[in-house]
């Protein structure tokens, strides 16, 4: 019996480490019934498909825990370098194949299932993703802490459990409507509550100055509302190597002290009501992909996670006799983005106002613990916070941004002189329109290092968007281009792919994804071409089966798979796909290309607008007005198909990635960061139609230009046309194929006749076009007809798409991670 009464850790059977099920049909079967029984409460005989799916969950987690409580122990016991990886999103896609992968138990458990009568793919089906993020900067986050645990190095992964994910996309007449994401409703068997872990994050109130006991003059703040964020642990496994990491996402929950401070009258129902504003902080993702909207609650989210994740990991992960000047010698924090650059200083606040530390000895402690990665280059997407809101929510931290901002120009001063411009394009604190916090500035000062997402991002980066930075911190700035974990967007979404490529050469290319490169030899191999085929044939009827179960619609057995999946964005031109959509319609209406000679193609786009971006949804409304004319209009004979599946997400992208022709990466040059999507499709066999924007630059370097379909303006190009005015209509009177396709969209051949439906669209494309795509329409017209001839000739088809297959190996998320380490963190692996 302990001294202090706390648990008796030498009690012989404690001391044994956490014993797994055994690795066995009969194991698993006896561990799934006990769990069906003795944790969900029912029999067999009585149970429902997701009572089976819950006590599934949980028996594969049994099967991790002994490797988690293995990890967690031997990290506390070395203490070694680890990364707290800042994001306020993730999206992380279903859970349960993943872990079965990582355990390797997944023909052990549906053998085992299938004893019981249960077939795994209903429980798989059975699961709701976690889509706590927009698009790909929160699938980048979970690709990353994917690589991070299957290459053994320390990481924790902070963020936000939302109540509410991303919105569920519905159509109605073809527009799109959202609907709430209730992924919790069915049960969460994939997360571990600790309340009684719980941290306070507060908000609002003043600071005022005090003299401490050793007479020094002193700030603190003096919130005026406080709530408490409970963290929620999620498993992390590495792929088959024994570690298992964690993500820790934070819900708000009210604290007593909250309902008793100001918002308690002594009233019943306004104490309800005061827990309701508590949690409400963590109760919605924000939908808004690249075009943040400034608004109050937001603020409240990023800070409300990243001060809990700060204190815990100070309180909680560090020991307690822990020397903080070495701190950057422990930890790195990553900020994914501006959305947690708040943490800047939250941190500087905690180690001056709350551990005493002198603001110069925390200052040079911050610098080192932070690093900042953008995933912009659009103007309205760099995060700002005006100063009356961050001073109303924040006080303290407003005053730590002043004097980190004055001592930064001051900085500059010494540097440059009174250069006043100069100081005023530096300035973290900006005056126009209102006076407002820019965070990639802040994030910039504080951060060892700024990075950007692809090769040609980082460089714009550089040059465009923060040149005086770039010259006022010498080697700051770096690239790392962004990767997609092979494990669930090879082997998990492509298992007869993977079996050709274990087949082929052999096992180990699953975390070393460069020896893909052994598969060239075989593009000349004609067997091999016709067991690629028939993988991309039988991955298309796999497609075909889900879409017709999930939205009654088909997938044609002979047909081209043109496929363009990602959020919707002006900038991403879904609108130049439609107009070749149309072009192609046209061609045949009007009886220049007679139905039978076209290339048969079925259009597939999936894409969520942002409900308040109308122009977006106006977009989408048009591609399923496009979709049901082309559909059904028999004088195509069937050759052209638009489907625009609901919903995109990553459990769909799961199933269309791998069955798809061609990859459609059409951005305007120079606006797309990286894009994630590109790699995913050329990893899985697709060939890209692509611009020369983000990742595609090096994609196309990497797999051969003769293998890729390159088209359009050079972002130099677009800066010059921009510069010198661009008249979209110019375009438009020249040419004639282009004033077709407009004036079918206006004259309501895709609206029953009705010519203003898309009025909108269309007078934006002829009097704006912000993205240039009347521009790049004739061009990408011309490569799409190539891509038709090409496709024509199915063995040199294939040979391209192998060929795409065995020269993307660089687009591993392991070698973002190895790049990050080798340039950035500096965080050898643990074990
Ligand atoms: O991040 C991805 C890149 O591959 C994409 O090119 C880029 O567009 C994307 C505010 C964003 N940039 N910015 C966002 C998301 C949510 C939000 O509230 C901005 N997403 C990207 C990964 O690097």
């Amino acid at each position: 019996e302990p001294a202090d009464g706390g648990p008796n850790r030498s009690h012989p059977l404690a001391l044994a480490p956490v014993s797994s099920p055994p690795v066995s049909v009969d194991g698993f079967v006896r561990e799934f019934l006990r769990e069906l029984n003795f944790g969900q409460g029912v029999a067999l005989s009585a149970s429902t498909v997701n009572d089976q799916y819950l006590a599934l969950a949980r028996t594969v987690r049994h099967y991790l825990m002994a490797r988690w409580l293995e990890t967690m122990r031997r990290q506390k016991e070395t203490q070694a370098k680890g990364v707290a990886y800042l994001s306020a999103e993730y999206l992380l896609g279903r859970q349960l194949g993943n872990a079965l992968l990582a355990t390797d138990l997944t023909d052990i458990v549906a053998d085992g299932l299938a004893q019981c009568g249960i077939d795994i793919a209903d429980l798989r089906a059975q699961e709701v993703e976690p889509g706590l993020g927009n698009g790909g900067l929160g699938r980048l986050a979970a690709c990353f802490v994917d690589s991070l645990a299957t290459m053994s190095v320390p990481c924790i992964g902070y963020g936000i459990r939302y109540e509410f994910g991303i919105f569920r996309q519905t159509f109605v007449d073809g527009r799109q409507v959202e609907q709430p994401d209730s992924w919790l409703a069915l049960g969460a068997p994939w997360e571990f509550p600790h309340p009684d872990s719980a941290q306070e994050v507060s908000f609002g109130g003043h600071t005022e100055t005090y003299t401490d006991s050793d007479g020094a003059e002193r700030t603190r703040w003096v919130p005026a509302w406080t709530v408490q964020a409970v963290p929620y642990n999620y498993m992390v496994p590495g792929y088959q190597n024994g570690r298992v990491n964690t993500l820790r996402l934070w819900r708000s929950v009210a604290t007593e002290r909250f309902d008793l401070r100001i918002f308690n009258s002594g009233d019943y129902e306004e104490a309800v009501r005061s827990q309701t504003f508590a949690e409400n902080i963590s109760k919605v993702l924000y939908p808004e992909d690249s075009t943040p909207q400034g608004k109050e609650l937001r603020l409240q989210q990023q800070y409300f996670f990243v001060a809990a994740s700060i204190a815990d990991f100070l309180e909680d992960v560090l020991p307690e006799d822990f020397d903080l000047t070495k701190l950057p010698e422990r930890i790195i924090f990553q900020l994914n983005d501006t959305h947690p650059v708040i943490a800047v200083p939250e941190l500087m606040r905690v180690l001056v106002d709350e551990k005493g530390l002198a603001w110069d000895t925390a200052w040079e402690i911050t610098k080192g613990c932070f690093a900042y990665t953008c995933h912009t280059l659009l103007p309205e997407a760099l995060e700002v916070w005006s100063v009356e809101l961050l001073g109303r929510l924040l006080p303290r931290h407003l005053e730590i941004i002043y004097r980190i901002n004055e001592e930064f120009l001051e900085e500059v001063r010494e540097r440059f002189g009174d250069d006043e411009l100069r100081i005023r394009r530096m300035s973290i604190i900006a005056e126009h329109p209102e006076r407002s916090v820019r965070m990639a500035y802040l994030a910039t000062v504080a951060g060892s290092k700024v990075n950007g997402v692809a090769e040609l991002h980082s460089q714009l980066l550089r040059d465009k968007v923060l040149p005086d930075f770039n010259e006022f911190y010498p080697g700051k700035f770096t690239n790392v281009t962004n990767g997609i974990t092979p494990r669930r967007f090879v082997r998990l979404a492509n298992p007869g792919l993977s079996e050709l490529i274990t087949e082929s050469i052999g096992v180990g290319w699953l975390t070393d994804l460069e020896r893909l490169r052994e598969l060239e030899p075989f593009a000349a191999d004609e067997e091999f071409r016709a067991r690629f085929r028939e993988v991309k044939a039988a991955n298309k009827r796999r497609l075909h089966a889900v879409l017709t179960e999930r939205d009654g619609v088909s997938v044609s057995d002979g047909h081209m798979l043109d496929v363009m999946v990602k959020r919707l964005h002006e900038y991403k031109r879904q609108t130049l796909k439609v107009l070749h959509i149309i072009t192609q319609y046209n061609r045949v209406v009007s009886g220049e290309v007679a139905a039978a000679d076209l290339t048969p193609r079925t259009f597939i786009f999936g894409a969520k607008a942002a409900p308040g971006y109308k122009m977006a949804k106006d977009i989408i409304h048009l591609i399923n007005a496009v979709g049901s004319t082309v559909n059904n209009d028999e004088r195509l004979e069937g050759r052209l198909k638009v489907i625009f599946p609901p919903n995109y997400n990553v459990t769909l992208a799961e199933k269309v990635i791998p069955a798809a022709d061609l990859s459609e990466q059409i951005s305007l040059a120079g606006k797309e960061a990286s894009g994630t999507g590109n790699m995913k499709f050329a990893l899985n066999g697709a060939l890209t139609i692509g611009t020369d924007d983000g990742a595609n630059v090096e994609i196309r370097q990497l797999v051969g230009d003769e293998n890729f379909f390159l088209f359009g303006m050079l972002e130099p190009e677009v800066e010059a046309l921009q510069a010198a005015g661009y008249v979209p209509s110019s375009y438009y009177e020249s040419n004639p194929e282009l004033r077709r396709a407009i004036d079918a969209i206006a004259s309501g051949v895709f609206s029953g006749g009705d010519r203003h439906m898309f009025d909108s669209v269309v007078g934006n494309l002829l009097q704006e076009d912000r993205f240039l795509a009347l521009a790049d329409y004739a061009a990408y017209i011309e490569a799409q007809d190539k891509v038709d001839a090409a496709y024509a000739d199915q063995e040199e088809w294939t040979r391209a798409a192998i060929l795409n297959v065995a020269r993307s190996g660089f687009f591993s998320s392991d070698r973002s991670m190895r790049d990050y380490i080798d340039r950035i963190w500096h965080t050898p692996p643990a074990f």
